[in-house]
């Protein structure tokens, strides 16, 4: 007998089919017989939402009269996927679902595909919050996540005919959003502009425009919690109606423009993905979910009263700021405090450094954002006064602790230079009581490099929390086949809320039986990803080929250029008659990345990805043993679906640069082998699955530092390599751009002589360990054997067991229920 502890209700799938028909009658009013796939898709949503109300109202009343601290998850993007099957796995009601739609007519997974996917994030960051937020639900701890709903999320991605990428507005909300609840009772003020003055001793601020923030409630269900957390994200309307005076004079389109001005604010998702957008606009989210969501929870917490006792504000929340988006809540919290509630400074402040904690995503010196001081002076004139007086504090504490000079100035949150800028890094590090990396390698570089002053002086600050991802969504739902055999070979399901269970299928690892039950549950899920392929693109796939795929944001530093050279490399090689087809270990090579609509590089790699495929997919020399699919628009749906799918994963960013990456673990946990650089958390991955199970090669950060010290010339690894020269020659030469030599050039020109991110550097070992790949490959048994030990030692990297390293090292609260 297995064990089961997945949440179930009693409710039967034929109640379920009559509280479906109910909702179509008195919420939508068809009947069966006119529903669409939609329409049940929505009276399904509206049904589900019903039955986790109770535990939603019950965990919000628990967390206010209870005395739990709360955490408050303040992030610019939450990336959360498709809402329905998660809704539905943790209120119970999966295979009453499945029954009730059937016998309404239904195909279950048509209904689920009817949700459109609210895109609320760009990458690994968005979809981080979205899995922190999963696993506080699932671990019972009181959250709130606060953010924005913008009207538009990430673009949608389309290919033009040259391979090119297109962005298309992504209007996700063009159809019903039955999840979102509008809660205009509770919206909030927010102000901007204008100046500050003087006013019986005190600085008061006389702003001259304001939103109205709006709160729209998710519910976030918990996993056999009972639990349910909300996810506000906050919308921005106007205040004024009409500018009467203005419209008066007929000039109707001035008259609108305030409300423009305002709604434009929550508008748009800025597509930039670890790249800095100094935009005035950006300031203006920033500040605006910020500000209301502080607000928010001074009005949760203290239940409306005139006067709160704000002194016990840190016992009542405590905020994560997801990267340094969020940051101005630290000088909106001071002002809050002092001047709407009349504490002094030192009061303030003691509260303030109490609530805020920081988590950095990166290490690259371009993504730390600085905002200029004469547009937070402009923007929000009182926060730059705050700002201000917080950095005179801080060089005076600096001065009691240390004589250099040149170190003060160095960390100066605002700098004093020609175009002051103020640097929210800094400002987050030193007012908040903690500052986190993503992944141990990450945060011994923040403390050695990106933040090493601020770690020889606040040295306890300093922690680490490395990521982690939902077991829900990225296995259970995403790859129910694997979870069945899972739960087969453990007798329980209960590794779903302790994933270090998984580490009992190690043993099973050197059963035959079940590693071949695991080899056919790969193939399986190959099968379904290429009907998929072919149903959503027209794209015939061969799943007895290996699986091998990229997904990330297109960026350089993540090197999708190396992958795709080690490709073109290898169809040189047969074109030349280097190598035999017949040789050739067959491949599937898959790329999902999208490039921020700005990134020239970026954009270019995509073209060139595409047109390798165009090439190569029809070249009859190859055909049937290497074949490129780079679907367009990859987003969480297309992820749930080809996770599962995949043999080996591609992580090969230069050493030093990816704080984390979270693909990688969901790869590891979805029974995929790595190939990848000693970065970020494949450090810790392969330390844990061990490293006979995972390809390793290419320079380590100390190498690739004494490298870029000794001067690097990439030109002199084209001229070593022939494969690598063939490679780039075969760019250069224009036979993937119907023989024009002009249109990589740019590409090319980087490549052989700046090549920031040293891919060169890097081709040959990648090169080389493409062999001991298909060799292990060849032996399926073995290559499964090693499969099935990533799974079993990956459990670690659960968003469940961050969420519990942050409950003890940073945010000191623990669960309603303990
Ligand atoms: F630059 N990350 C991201 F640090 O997806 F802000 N977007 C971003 O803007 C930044 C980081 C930022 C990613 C990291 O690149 C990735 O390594 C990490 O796994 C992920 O954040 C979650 O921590």
């Amino acid at each position: 007998m297995t064990e089961q502890t997945a949440p179930k209700s009693p409710l039967t799938a034929a109640e379920f089919a009559d509280e479906i028909r109910e909702a179509l009658k008195y919420t939508q009013g068809v009947t069966p017989e006119q529903a669409k796939t939609a329409d049940i898709y929505v009276a399904t949503a509206t049904v589900v939402r019903r039955h986790l109300m109770d535990s939603w109202m019950k965990t919000q009343q628990d967390m206010i009269n209870g005395n739990t601290k709360a955490v408050g998850y303040l992030s610019a993007e939450f990336l959360m996927g498709k809402q329905l099957r998660n809704a539905l796995l943790n209120a119970g009601l999966t295979p009453q679902f499945e029954e009730a739609v059937k016998d309404l007519g239904f195909d279950p997974q048509a209904v689920v595909d009817a949700e459109y996917e609210p895109g609320l994030g760009n990458g690994g960051l968005g979809r981080l919050a979205a899995c922190f937020i999963d696993s506080l639900a699932s671990l019972g701890v009181p959250a709130f996540g606060y953010g924005i709903q913008y009207k538009y999320g990430i673009f949608r991605q389309e290919f033009d005919e040259e391979g090119r990428q297109i962005e298309r507005p992504d209007y996700w909300l063009s159809n019903e959003d039955p999840w979102g609840h509008i809660d205009y009772e509770r919206d909030q003020r927010v102000n901007f502009g204008g100046k500050v003055v003087e006013e019986n001793g005190k600085r008061v601020w006389k702003p001259d425009w304001s939103v109205r923030a709006i709160p729209v409630d998710y519910m976030v269900p918990g996993y056999a919690s009972g639990r349910v957390n909300t996810l506000r994200l906050w919308q921005a309307r106007s205040y004024d109606e009409f500018d009467l005076l203005t419209f008066n004079k007929s000039e109707y389109l001035d008259a609108v423009k305030p409300q423009v001005k305002a709604e434009n604010i929550s508008k748009i998702l800025y597509p930039e993905d670890s790249t800095e957008a100094g935009k005035e606009l950006r300031l203006e989210q920033q500040y605006f979910f910020a500000s209301a969501s502080i607000h928010d929870a001074i009005r949760v917490f203290y239940k409306d009263a005139e006067k709160p006792d704000l002194t016990t504000f840190a016992d009542k929340i405590t905020f994560q700021l997801n990267d340094t988006h969020p940051v101005i809540g630290i000088p909106e919290l001071m002002r809050i405090m002092i001047d709407e509630y009349g504490y002094d400074w030192d009061t303030a402040w003691a509260v303030t450094t109490k609530t805020f904690n920081y988590t950095c995503h990166t290490l690259l010196p371009e993504a730390l954002e600085v905002w200029p001081v004469a547009l937070i002076s402009k923007l929000l004139p009182r926060h730059m006064e705050i700002i201000e007086r917080i950095n005179k504090q801080f060089v005076s504490e600096l001065e009691s602790k240390t004589d250099d000079e040149s170190k003060i100035e160095r960390m100066l949150i605002v700098t004093n230079d020609e175009n002051p800028v103020v640097r929210m890094a800094y400002l987050a590090t030193y007012a908040g009581s903690s500052v986190n990396g993503v992944a141990e390698l990450h945060s011994q570089l923040l403390k050695d490099v990106t933040l090493r002053d601020f770690s020889d002086i606040y040295p306890a600050k300093f922690k680490n929390v490395t990521n982690g991802v939902t077991p829900r969504r990225f296995m259970k739902i995403a790859n129910p086949r694997l979870s069945a055999l899972i739960t087969e070979g453990l007798g329980t399901d209960r590794w779903l809320e302790d994933l270090d269970m998984l580490q009992g299928l190690a043993p099973l690892a050197q059963d035959d039986e079940f590693v071949k039950k695991f080899a056919q549950v790969k193939y399986d899920n190959k099968l379904a990803f290429a009907d998929f392929s072919k149903k959503r693109y027209g794209v015939e796939l061969d799943a007895t080929t290996m699986f091998d795929t990229m997904i990330k944001r297109l960026h350089e530093y993540k090197r999708q250029a190396l992958k795709i050279l080690e490709v073109i490399a290898t169809y040189a090689d047969i074109k030349s008659g280097k190598v035999k087809v017949e040789d050739l270990t067959p491949r599937t090579i898959i790329f999902g990345a999208k490039a921020a609509p700005g990134y020239y590089l970026a954009k270019m790699t995509i073209q060139l990805i595409n047109n390798v495929a165009k090439v190569i997919n029809n070249d009859p020399d190859v055909m049937g043993k290497l074949k490129i699919f780079f679907p367009y628009n990859y987003n969480i749906e297309v992820a749930q679906m080809l996770i599962p799918a995949t043999e080996l994963d591609e992580q090969i960013s230069q050493a030093g640069k990816e704080a984390s990456g979270t693909s990688n673990m969901k790869f590891a946990l979805n029974g995929a082998l790595t190939v990848g650089t000693l970065d970020g958390a494949n450090v810790e991955i392969r330390e844990r699955v061990g490293a006979d199970n995972f390809f390793l090669f290419g320079m380590t950060v100390d190498e690739v530092e004494k490298l870029y010290a000794d001067g690097y010339d990439p030109s002199k690894y084209y001229e070593a390599d022939p494969r690598l020269h063939a490679a780039i020659d075969m760019v250069a030469d224009g036979t993937f751009s119907g023989g024009d030599k002009n249109t990589y050039a740019p590409l090319v020109s980087d490549w052989l002589t700046k090549d920031w991110f040293m891919t060169l550097a890097d081709f040959s070992a990648y090169h080389d360990i493409q062999a001991d790949i298909d060799t292990l490959y060849g032996d399926q048994l073995e290559w499964n054997r090693k499969a099935i030990l990533n799974v079993a030692n990956s459990g670690y990297f659960s968003s469940d067991r961050s969420i519990e390293d942050y409950l003890d090292r940073v945010w000191h609260t623990h669960s309603l229920d303990k």
